[in-house]
């Protein structure tokens, strides 16, 4: 049985990535719907309805869980896909929250995201429930995800574009940045150039990943160590481009 991701496109890669290296033996079910994305202009309605759909195919696979490895997926449609799926289900939003809560000194701590997560309010929530001390400053950036999904990660015109879109933030003390979305680690270079090096940037995704450790070992379901996982990816759009990007990012390993 395996461990079901779904994405807007190849963001959630950046998860799968910490899964199979903290859970080497787990079998993983990508979906990228690559032909849709971006997510984060759409209305919630839209991508509430666009992630049932994925749920509800990935489950005819009979995975063991499913991963909501997409922000404003997770923003809008979690409960909602964990009232479906007669499975556990885990999104990005609180694991992200927990590991910039784990790493802040100052408590002012920076959001980037899609605009659908960024309106969500989801990590403003995530991160007072954990502690009423923070003062959280957010931006929507929705020029990054067009970058990662045409794989242009290092360009002169990327950072350019990154430098414009994190401007404003860097007049606030922040010493942690959530990257709240998945694609945003494709982008670590060109954003951490662009806060300055002395913001800590945070990717949901290593903390994700001891979540579904959690989760599988609670339910007695992680994989035996001489499991030898065969993955499979799909995806809704381009499979030559997606394989290029996701072969780039796992290093060859699909
Ligand atoms: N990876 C998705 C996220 O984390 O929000 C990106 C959504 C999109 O397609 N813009």
């Amino acid at each position: 049985q395996a461990i079901a991701v779904l994405d807007s496109g190849v963001g959630g890669l950046t998860v799968v990535k910490e899964v199979m290296r903290q859970l080497p033996h787990e079998k993983i079910l990508y979906f990228g719907d690559t032909a849709r994305a971006p997510y984060g202009s759409r209305s919630s309605e839209e991508v509430t309805a666009f992630t049932r759909e994925i749920v509800d195919y990935l489950i005819q696979f009979q995975p063991k869980m499913i991963v909501i490895a997409c922000n404003t997926a997770t923003a809008v449609a979690l409960e909602d896909m964990r009232n479906r799926a007669g499975m556990p289900v885990v999104g990005v939003i609180s694991p992200g929250a927990r590991a910039a809560i784990g790493k802040t000194r100052t408590g002012v701590i920076g959001v980037i995201g899609t605009e659908g997560t960024i309106k969500s309010g989801a990590y403003e929530a995530a991160l007072k429930k954990l502690s009423s001390r923070v003062e959280i400053v957010s931006k929507a950036c929705p020029t990054f995800v067009p970058l990662v999904e045409d794989g242009n990660f290092h360009s002169s015109e990327t950072k350019h574009i990154v430098n414009e879109a994190l401007h404003s933030l860097r007049g606030f003390p922040l010493d942690c940045l959530i990257l709240g979305c998945t694609h945003y680690p494709f982008l670590s270079e060109a954003i951490s150039e662009a806060i300055g090096k002395d913001v800590t940037l945070i990717n949901s995704a290593e903390e994700t990943a001891r979540e579904i450790r959690e989760v599988l070992q609670q339910r007695n379901n992680l994989a035996c160590s001489d499991d030898l996982p065969v993955h499979q990816f799909l995806c809704s759009g381009d499979p030559l481009k997606f394989k290029e990007i996701a072969n780039e990012w796992l290093g060859d390993q699909i």
